[in-house]
């Protein structure tokens, strides 16, 4: 019987990141993807492609997870955009519910269409309400800034403080992701268990983030651990799956290139030939 991986997560309309990202990740990846749906981001062309973001209804939520948990035994999931105060009381109610495997937090912690009052609540009670019920967390840079409370995250150790110090806010694991905007020639991933911090490094691809690496990341992850892999193989594994998509990357007319999903299965084909 095929794995399961069930994500809570938004729509990005370019295809780029958010749920679709994550649907790809897990089919690429040979898991069953089910996904619920929080709210719907469309950039706009017209307006330097800043963000507009509805969010779905509540109650349409509820209903979501309803359906996809009576449907399916679900142990394993992925929680990327929330988006508001409301959506994240439902979620984490849903979480609370019923036991899981496995909670892979991407905590997509500002939406640049939300006044800033609004994106501080929302924050708060991410940080409050479902961060503790995750046995993941997969901050990047910016992310891990706020979590951890720390003004600057330049060098590897202070990635590995950063860790530890979030880990202290209630995750079993931590993995935060360095991406390009940590100085240095080399993409660095920290993964914290509580014990022990270990490093993932490959060559940056370029100096320009690509739209969906961080859902790809997390979503990989997710796919792996719903397959029963360990947390370390199924990091390592990620950053792999990531990487080869950010080098297969598509062009596309937003500020940034996105990760194609499908680039990993095709390198292999290749080095097979
Ligand atoms: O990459 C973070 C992200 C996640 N989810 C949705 C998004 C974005 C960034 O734009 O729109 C729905």
């Amino acid at each position: 019987m095929v794995d399961l991986a069930y994500v809570i997560a938004g729509s990005e309309a370019t295809g780029g990141a958010g749920l679709q990202a994550d649907l790809k990740t897990f089919q690429e990846l040979g898991v069953y993807g089910v996904g619920t749906l929080t709210c719907i981001v469309s950039f706009d062309p017209k307006n330097g492609w800043g963000h507009r973001f509805v969010p779905v209804d509540p109650g349409v939520i509820a209903d979501q997870i309803e359906a996809a948990t009576a449907a399916h035994d679900l142990d394993v999931v992925k929680i990327g955009m929330l988006g508001t105060p409301a959506t994240i009381d439902v979620v984490a109610a849903a979480l609370a519910a019923q036991q899981w495997r496995h909670v892979v937090l991407d905590p997509v912690l500002i939406c640049k269409g939300q006044e800033p009052g609004a994106a501080l609540d929302t924050d708060t009670a991410l940080r409050e309400k479902v961060l503790p019920l995750a046995t993941v967390v997969t901050p990047n840079l910016f992310e891990a800034k706020i979590l951890s409370g720390m003004e600057v995250i330049e060098t590897e150790e202070q990635l590995i403080e950063a860790a530890q110090r979030i880990h202290a806010l209630g995750p079993e694991y931590v993995v935060v992701k360095g991406g390009v905007d940590l100085p240095g020639d080399e993409a660095v991933d920290v993964l914290y268990d509580g014990a022990q911090a270990t490093v993932f490094k490959a060559e940056k691809i370029g100096a320009e983030r690509v739209s969906g690496a961080g859902c790809t990341l997390a979503a990989a992850i997710t796919a792996e651990l719903a397959k029963g892999v360990d947390i370390e193989e199924a990091v390592a594994f990620a950053k792999e799956f990531v990487t080869a998509g950010i080098e297969g990357r598509v062009a596309a007319n937003t500020p940034f290139d996105t990760v194609w999903q499908g680039a990993y299965v095709e390198q292999l084909a290749l080095d097979q030939d």
